[in-house]
């Protein structure tokens, strides 16, 4: 993969990390957001406390995936019934190194309720609901807002207004001039779509949906 951002990477991984059966593959969901990473650094440094939040996230899920008990990561699906069967889902005591007191199933969810967020807004620039920032907001208040603190809202609040206008930001996505960008734009939405539904239902089944 390369450094740069690129939308058709980004939905070819989420793409990817949905089986046949419709479980939704670890390694592949953390290389979606891998790509999304890019995007947030190249919007610059204002965005950085969010981008830092995503790679802290993706880095607990990846040693979990990557430790003794790795084998039960590697689907979302498989994730939750193994945190569950051991006890693990608020929090127990890792068996893998550095993630003492976290879940994979709580670190997902906040990845899960930002895919939300970056659904609706997406869509809203596809379909030219508004500027960038208007929509960003517009998204935020629909979505993840709800699950933050006034501190975390504010700050969102003022790296929103830093975002580039339609245009620029639709070639910020790497994916040809802005009417071809909008088109992958377009085809993007329901891939997102899909991962958030199958994961909202896993989470909703079990009753994660609440994880502190
Ligand atoms: C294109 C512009 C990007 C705007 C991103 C919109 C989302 C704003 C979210 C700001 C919050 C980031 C700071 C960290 C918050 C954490 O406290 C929470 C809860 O985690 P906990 O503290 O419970 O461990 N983290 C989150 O809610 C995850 C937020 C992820 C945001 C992902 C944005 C994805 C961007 C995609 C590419 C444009």
């Amino acid at each position: 993969m390369s450094e740069e951002f690129s939308l058709q990477e980004v939905i070819d991984s989420f793409k990817l990390s949905l089986s046949d059966s419709k479980e939704i593959f670890m390694d592949q969901y953390v290389e979606g957001w891998r790509g999304l990473v890019k995007l947030l650094n190249s919007l610059g440094s204002v965005f950085g406390f969010i981008s830092k939040d995503v790679v802290n996230k993706l880095s607990i899920l990846v040693s979990l995936r990557g430790g003794p008990e790795g084998a039960h990561y590697l689907s979302l699906q498989s994730m939750v019934q193994y945190e569950l069967q051991s006890g693990l889902v608020e929090g127990g005591d890792h068996p893998a190194s550095g993630t003492r007191g976290v879940s994979g199933c709580r670190t997902l969810l906040r990845l899960h309720r930002a895919l939300r967020w970056l659904q609706l807004f997406l869509g809203g620039v596809s379909r030219d609901e508004g500027t960038p920032p208007t929509l960003c907001s517009l998204a935020y208040s629909q979505s993840l807002s709800q699950h933050h603190p006034w501190v975390i809202r504010s700050a969102a609040g003022l790296a929103f207004r830093m975002l580039p206008p339609r245009d620029p930001f639709l070639r910020m996505l790497n994916a040809g001039e802005p009417p071809q960008a909008v088109e992958v734009l377009g085809g993007a939405v329901p891939v997102l779509g899909e991962v958030y539904t199958i994961t909202e239902e896993l989470y909703s089944k079990h009753d994660l949906l609440n994880l502190p």
